[in-house]
C-alpha cells in the first residue's frame, strides 16, 4: 500500500458545544425523562441535524410553529429565543412548556425591554428570518425594532427620532463586521445607546478567534456545522477573511469533497456550537483514513460557563 501523505491537522479550541447548547439539549433530554415521550420542541432545538435526528429517536417531535402541538402535551421552545406571542399562547391554552432560550439570548430581550420601557426605539444589527432575530424582535411591539444587517442598511433606516435610539445585535454575528456596523451607527446617530461593544457571546467570540489563529497557517479549514447554523456560517467567513481561501463549511465527513484539497499540507478543524463533537472525531478519522495526520491543538481561550437547567426539570 502507498504511504500516507503527511498533513498537520490543527484542531481549534474552543470549538463545538457552548454551554447554552448544551443547557438545550439538556432541557429536551431531561423533559423527555419526566413527562415520557412524545415531547414537542418548537424549532430546532439547536440547529444541527444529528442532534435533531437524535432526539427525535427518542421522542421529541420538531414542529416549526405552536398551532402544531397539541394541548396536552409538554413544549419546548429553542435555543434561539421566541416572540412574547409564544409563551402568552402557550399559556392561554394551558400548555406545560419550557424555554430553552440560551440567558445569553434572554438577556438580550431584556436589554430591548429596558431601552424600549425607558422611551428608546431599537435598532438590531442581525440576519433578516434567523429565529433569533425573530424572537428578539417580537418582544417589543411591531415597529420598535428596525433591523439592519450591513453598513449599507445603516444609511436607510428612518427612525422616529434619531436622538432616542438603542441598538442591539444577535448574538452569534461575526465581531469584526458587527463592529463596522456598529461604528457606522455611531457615525449616523451620535446619541445612540449600546452595550459596550455588542451582544456577540463568548462561545461566538471565543470560536471566531480561534479561526483567526490558525487560519493564516493552513492550506484548507473545515468548519463542522449546518446551513442554517449562522454562528457556523460566521467561522466559515471568518477563516476566509483571516487568509483560508479554502474555508468549507461540512455537516459531516460525507461531504469533504477529498479532491478538491489533493495536495494539502494542513487542514483547520473546528466546529459551529451547535455540533457535536463526535462529529468532529468522525472528521479527523477521515483524515487519519486517508494522511499521516498530525494533530496540533490550537486553544487560544478555556471556556468554564454553565447554565442550570428549568427548575421545572431540576425537580425531576
Ligand atoms: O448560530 P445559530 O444562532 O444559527 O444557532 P445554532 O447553530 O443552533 O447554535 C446555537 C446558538 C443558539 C443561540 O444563540
Ligand atoms: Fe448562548 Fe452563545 Fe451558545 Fe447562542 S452561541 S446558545 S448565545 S452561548
Amino acid at each position: 500500500m502507498d504511504k500516507k501523505p503527511p498533513l498537520t491537522l490543527y484542531l481549534a479550541a474552543p470549538r463545538g458545544f457552548c454551554a447554552g447548547v448544551d443547557r438545550a439539549i439538556k432541557i429536551v433530554e431531561m423533559a423527555l425523562q419526566k413527562w415520557g415521550a412524545p415531547v414537542y420542541v418548537r424549532h430546532e432545538i439547536v440547529h444541527n441535524k444529528f442532534v435533531v435526528d437524535s432526539l427525535r429517536d427518542k421522542g421529541a417531535i420538531f414542529v416549526e410553529e405552536l398551532d402544531e402541538c397539541p394541548d396536552d402535551r409538554p413544549v419546548i421552545f429553542s435555543a434561539h429565543g421566541v416572540p412574547k406571542a409564544v409563551p402568552a399562547e402557550a399559556r392561554r391554552r394551558e400548555m406545560v412548556y419550557v424555554d430553552a432560550t440560551c440567558p445569553l439570548v434572554s438577556k438580550v430581550h431584556v436589554e430591548a425591554e429596558r431601552h424600549h420601557a425607558a422611551g428608546l426605539q431599537m435598532v438590531m444589527i442581525g440576519h433578516e428570518g434567523h429565529p433569533e432575530v425573530l424572537g428578539t424582535m417580537g418582544q417589543l411591539p411591531e415597529g420598535e425594532v428596525l433591523l439592519v444587517e450591513t453598513v449599507e442598511d445603516v444609511a436607510g433606516i428612518l427612525p422616529r427620532d434619531p436622538e432616542r435610539l438603542a441598538f442591539i445585535t444577535q448574538t452569534t454575528l461575526s465581531v469584526d463586521d458587527t463592529a463596522a456596523i456598529v461604528a457606522a451607527l455611531q457615525a449616523r446617530f451620535p446619541a445612540i445607546i449600546g452595550p459596550a461593544k455588542e451582544d456577540i457571546c463568548y462561545a461566538t467570540t471565543n470560536r471566531q478567534a480561534s479561526v483567526k489563529a490558525i487560519a493564516g497557517q493552513i492550506d484548507a479549514l473545515f468548519v463542522i456545522g449546518a446551513p442554517n447554523s449562522s454562528n457556523s456560517r460566521r467561522l466559515v467567513e471568518v477563516g476566509s477573511a483571516a487568509g483560508c481561501d479554502y474555508s468549507q463549511l461540512v455537516m459531516r465527513a460525507d461531504q469533504i469533497d477529498w479532491r478538491a484539497i489533493e495536495g494539502i499540507r494542513s487542514v483547520g478543524v473546528t466546529a459551529g456550537a451547535s455540533a457535536p463533537e463526535v462529529l468532529v472525531d468522525e472528521v479527523v478519522d477521515a483524515f487519519r483514513d486517508r494522511y499521516d495526520v498530525t494533530v496540533e491543538l490550537v486553544e487560544t481561550a478555556r471556556e468554564n460557563v454553565e447554565f442550570k437547567v428549568p427548575r421545572v426539570l431540576r425537580e425531576a
